[in-house]
C-alpha cells in the first residue's frame, strides 16, 4: 500500500482470468478515486440540508431514530435494499444479509428483481439451487445462440467473460458460429454470423416454437443425462400449441427460421443457448429463462464440453455445499408483500412493490428505508413515484458514495471507501465465469483516517438494530459473531479452525474459511495441497491469480433437487405456460421501447466521471429509418416519447408516471422497425443531487416511462422491455 496519486491504470497481462483485458470503466477508477463529488465523510440532513458529520455522530443519529421507530411500528416498518455494486464488493455482499436478518423485516429488496431473478428462479426449480446457472463453454463451443444480451458492451452477465470479442473471434476462426437474437443489431450482433430481429418479449414464444420443432422432428436427445431428467412428457404435452407457425407473428420471425435454429442447435455436437437481460426483464422472464436451459438439456448440450456448463467457484459457492446430488430445492411465496400480495422469491420482494409499501397506510407500512449501493429512483421503473414516496418516510439511511437521485432523500449518508482503498476478492463472478479461477487484490491506497470499511459500517448498523449500542467497536463485534458462527458451523472442530485462522480478521477471515472449506480447499489440513487464503494471495498480485482450469462436467453432483434429478417440468412453470398459451394471439403494439447498455456507463452511475462522460451523447433514442420517416423524426432532433397507459396506471393516482420524456433521436437501420432503444440510468437533472459532471448532460430517464406494477408474476422481476410507447417530433 502507498499514499499518493494514480498515475495510470492498465490491465495485468498475467491475470489468469482477464489476460490483461480491461474495460473503460476500469481505467476510469482514477476519475472515481479523484472525483470531488465522491463523499469522503458521512452526511446528516439537518433542517433539510446535508452537513458533514463524524462517523460517531452519524451512527449516533441512526441510533437516536431507527430503534424507536422499529419499536413503535414493528420490524416490517424498515425496508432495506441492496444494489448492483454490492455484487462487486465483498464487504457489502457478505454483510448485507446480516443486516437484513437483524432487521427481521419482510421488506427486503435488491436489484435482483430488476435483473436476473427469473434466471435464479428457473435454475432453482430445474437444478435445486438459485445459483446453479450454467454458462456457455465458449472456448470449446461451435454454435452459440445468444438472446437478449450484448456482451460486447456488457462483458457478459451471469456469464463473466472478459474480452468476449476475442473469444468469439477465436470461436469463429475454428469454424464456430455465433447467432444473435435481439431487436437491435448490437455490437455483438454485428460481429455474429447471423442476427435475427425479434419482437421484444417474444423470446419465450420463439423458444417454445424451437422446442416444439425438436419434439416434432424427433431431435430430442439427452445424451449422458438420460435417466437424470424428470418431466419430459409433461413438457412435450404443454408445448403442443406452440408450433413454429403459431409463434412466428409473436416473435416477428419466420417459422422457417425458428425451425432452422432448432435443427442447428440439435445437430451441432458442441452448442449452447445463452439468454440474458433481454430475456429476463419481460413478463415471461421465468418462462424464457427456463426455456434457455430446457433447450440445452433436450439437445444434449447441458454439462458437456462446448455446451452450457456449471462453473465451480473456489469460495462461497453455495451449490458445492451440502450433500452432493440432492437437497431441499427452492420454493417461493413463503410470505407475500402486503399491498400487492407479490410472493417472496429468494427472501426478497419485488422492487416494484417498494413505493406502494411506503405509501399505503396500515399495519406493516414501511416508515424507514436503508438503501445500500443502489439508486432505484433512476434504476427502477417509475422512479418518480418512488422519489415522492421516499419523501414521506420518517427516516432513511443511504450507504452510498454520492449524493445522487436516491441518496438525496436520506437523513444520513454513510460513504464507502474508494475502490482503490479496498481489498477485493470476487465472490459472485467466479460462480458464472468462463474459466475457474481464484484471485485476490490488495488495496492500492491507505484509507483516509477514520474511514471504515463497508462491512464495518454494516456491523455497526446491526449492533444498533440489536440494541447493542452505536459506539461498539466493529472489529470486536465481528469477533464475537465469528466465534458463535464457527461453533455452529464446525462444532467440536471450532477451536482448531479458530486457531488455524490465526490473526485474520473480518473479510479475510471469512475468505480464508470459504477457500479452505470450499471445493478446492485444504480442508484445514485435511488436504494439504488444497487452497487457502495465503496460497491465493501469493499466486495473486504479480502472478495474476490461480487458474483452476476449464469448466468440468458437474452432473449429478451439482443437483440439489429433492429427487436428485433435473426437474424439467416444475409446476409453477407448467401453470405459466397456460398464461402464455392464452396470450399467443395477442397483437403486438405498433411501437415499443427497449433498453441498452453502453460500454462507458454502468447502470445509473459513473456518469460523473469525465473520462467516461466525454464524447458523443450516449443517451439517444435509436429508431429505424422507416419509423423516423413515418413519424417525421430527423437525426439529432428531439423526440417526445410517451407511454401508452396500462390498465394498472389507469386505476391508481399514485402510480401515474411522468407520461413522457424527451430524447435525442438517432436514426439507424440497426433497429427493428417498430422498436425504439434508449439506455437506462439517465435523468441526472433531479434537484438536490450533487453530480456536477453528470448534470451537464443529464439525459432522459427511460424508467420514467415504465410501470412499477408490471412484473413477471413468478419471479417478481420488473418488466423493462417491450413497453408500448408513442413517439413524436418536438417542434
Ligand atoms: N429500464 C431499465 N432499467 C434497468 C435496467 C435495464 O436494463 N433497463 N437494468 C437493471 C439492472 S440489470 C440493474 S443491476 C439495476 C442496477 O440498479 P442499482 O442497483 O440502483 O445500481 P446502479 O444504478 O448501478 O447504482 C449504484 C449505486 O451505488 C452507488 N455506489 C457505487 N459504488 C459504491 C460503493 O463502492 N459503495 C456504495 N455504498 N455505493 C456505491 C452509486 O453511487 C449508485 O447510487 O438497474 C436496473 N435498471
Ligand atoms: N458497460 C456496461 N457494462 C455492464 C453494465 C453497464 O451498465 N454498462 N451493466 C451490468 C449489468 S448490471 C448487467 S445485468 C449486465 C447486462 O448485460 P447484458 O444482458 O448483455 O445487457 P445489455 O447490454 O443491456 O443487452 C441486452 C440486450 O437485450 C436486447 N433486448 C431488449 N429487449 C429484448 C427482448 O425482448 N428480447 C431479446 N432477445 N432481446 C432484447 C437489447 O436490445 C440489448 O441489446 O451488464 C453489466 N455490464
Ligand atoms: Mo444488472
Amino acid at each position: 500500500m502507498c499514499a499518493g496519486k494514480v498515475i495510470s491504470i492498465r490491465g495485468h497481462e498475467a491475470d489468469v482470468f482477464s489476460a490483461g483485458y480491461i474495460c473503460p470503466k476500469g481505467v476510469a477508477l482514477k476519475d472515481l478515486h479523484e472525483d470531488p463529488d465522491r463523499l469522503r465523510t458521512p452526511l446528516i440532513k439537518r433542517d433539510g440540508v446535508f452537513v458533514e458529520a463524524s462517523w460517531d455522530e452519524a451512527f449516533a443519529e441512526i441510533e437516536r431514530r431507527l430503534p424507536t421507530l422499529m419499536a413503535a411500528h414493528g420490524k416490517d416498518s424498515v425496508a432495506v435494499m441492496a444494489g448492483n455494486p454490492a455484487a462487486h464488493k465483498i464487504g457489502l455482499l457478505l454483510y448485507f444479509p446480516r443486516l437484513a436478518r437483524a432487521l427481521g423485516t419482510r421488506n427486503v429488496f435488491s436489484a435482483s428483481t430488476l435483473d436476473q431473478m427469473p434466471k435464479q428462479l428457473s435454475s432453482g426449480l430445474l437444478f435445486g439451487h438459485w445459483l446453479s446457472i450454467p454458462v456457455p463453454d465458449i472456448t470449446r463451443c461451435d454454435y452459440l445462440l445468444m438472446l437478449g444480451a450484448n456482451p460486447l458492451a456488457s462483458n457478459g452477465s451471469l456469464w463473466t467473460v472478459p474480452d468476449f470479442k476475442g473469444k468469439a473471434k477465436a470461436m469463429q476462426a475454428r469454424g464456430g458460429k455465433l447467432v444473435v437474437i435481439d431487436p437491435r443489431r448490437t455490437e455483438t450482433a454485428a460481429m455474429a454470423d447471423a442476427h435475427h430481429f425479434i419482437r421484444p418479449g417474444g423470446d419465450a414464444f420463439l423458444m417454445l416454437g424451437m422446442l416444439h420443432t425438436l419434439f416434432d422432428e424427433t431431435l430430442v436427445k439427452f445424451g449422458r443425462l438420460a435417466g437424470l431428467v424428470n418431466g419430459l412428457h409433461e413438457v412435450q404435452a404443454a408445448v403442443a400449441p406452440f408450433t413454429a407457425d403459431a409463434v412466428a407473428a409473436r416473435c416477428g420471425m419466420s417459422a422457417a427460421t425458428i425451425r432452422q435454429l432448432a435443427r442447428t442447435l440439435a445437430t451441432t455436437p458442441r452448442a449452447a443457448v445463452y439468454g440474458r437481460i433481454g430475456t429476463c426483464t419481460q413478463t415471461y422472464g421465468t418462462l424464457a429463462s427456463w426455456l434457455v436451459d430446457v433447450l440445452n438439456i433436450v439437445t444434449g448440450h447441458l454439462d458437456e464440453a462446448g455446451g452450457a456448463m456449471f462453473p465451480k467457484a473456489a469460495a462461497f459457492a453455495a451449490n458445492t455445499a451440502g450433500t452432493s446430488g440432492t437437497g431441499k430445492g427452492v420454493m417461493t411465496g413463503r410470505h407475500h408483500s402486503r399491498v400487492s400480495a407479490a410472493p417472496e422469491v429468494m427472501g426478497e420482494l419485488p422492487v416494484g412493490c417498494l413505493a406502494e409499501e411506503i405509501e399505503t397506510a396500515g399495519p406493516g407500512q414501511v416508515k424507514a428505508f436503508i438503501s445500500i449501493a443502489t439508486n432505484p429512483v433512476l434504476s427502477s421503473p417509475n422512479g418518480e413515484r418512488l422519489a415522492r414516496a421516499l419523501d414521506k418516510l420518517d427516516f432513511m439511511v443511504s450507504m452510498d458514495i454520492y449524493v445522487n437521485e436516491t441518496s438525496r432523500h436520506a437523513d444520513v449518508i454513510l460513504p464507502g471507501p474508494s475502490a482503490l482503498e479496498d481489498m477485493h476478492y470476487d465472490v459472485v463472478f467466479p460462480q458464472f465465469s468462463w474459466r475457474n479461477h481464484a484471485r485476490y487484490s490488495e488495496p492500492i491506497f491507505d484509507r483516509a483516517a477514520g474511514q471504515p470499511d463497508e462491512w464495518e459500517s454494516l456491523v455497526r448498523l446491526v449492533a444498533i438494530v440489536q440494541g447493542k449500542g452505536a459506539d461498539r467497536d466493529a472489529a470486536q463485534l465481528d469477533d464475537e459473531q465469528f466465534a458463535s458462527d464457527a461453533q455452529r458451523l464446525f462444532g467440536a472442530q471450532a477451536p482448531a479452525v479458530v486457531q488455524a485462522l490465526g490473526a485474520l480478521k473480518g473479510l479475510e477471515r471469512l475468505l480464508d474459511v470459504a477457500l479452505r472449506s470450499g471445493p478446492y480447499g485444504d480442508g484445514f489440513g485435511q488436504r494439504p495441497d488444497g487452497l487457502n487464503l495465503q496460497k491465493v494471495k501469493s499466486a495473486s498480485g504479480a502472478g495474476g491469480g490461480m487458474d483452476l482450469g476449464e469448466l468440468m462436467p458437474r452432473m449429478p453432483e451439482v443437483l440439489r433437487t429433492p429427487s436428485g434429478k433435473i426437474e424439467l417440468a416444475p409446476p409453477l412453470v407448467m401453470t405459466d405456460l397456460l398464461r402464455a398459451t392464452a396470450d399467443l394471439a395477442r397483437p403486438v403494439p405498433d411501437m415499443v421501447i427497449v433498453g441498452r447498455r453502453d460500454v462507458r456507463s454502468s447502470n445509473s452511475w459513473m456518469h460523473n466521471l469525465p473520462l467516461l462522460a466525454k464524447g458523443p451523447i450516449r443517451c439517444t433514442a435509436l429508431v429505424h429509418p422507416l419509423d423516423a420517416a413515418r413519424l417525421g423524426l430527423t437525426n439529432g432532433s428531439m423526440a417526445r416519447i410517451t407511454r401508452i397507459a396500462t390498465a394498472h396506471s389507469a386505476h391508481s393516482a399514485h402510480s401515474a408516471n411522468i407520461q413522457s420524456i424527451g430524447a435525442q433521436v438517432h436514426i439507424t437501420a440497426s433497429m427493428m422497425p417498430g422498436v425504439v432503444s434508449l439506455p437506462h440510468g439517465w435523468g441526472h437533472n433531479r434537484p438536490g443531487a450533487r453530480l456536477q459532471v453528470a448534470a451537464e448532460r443529464p439525459g432522459a430517464n427511460l424508467n420514467d416511462l415504465l410501470d412499477d406494477q408490471l412484473r413477471d408474476p413468478l419471479s417478481g422481476n420488473a418488466v423493462l422491455s417491450g413497453i408500448a410507447v408513442r413517439m413524436s417530433a418536438v417542434v
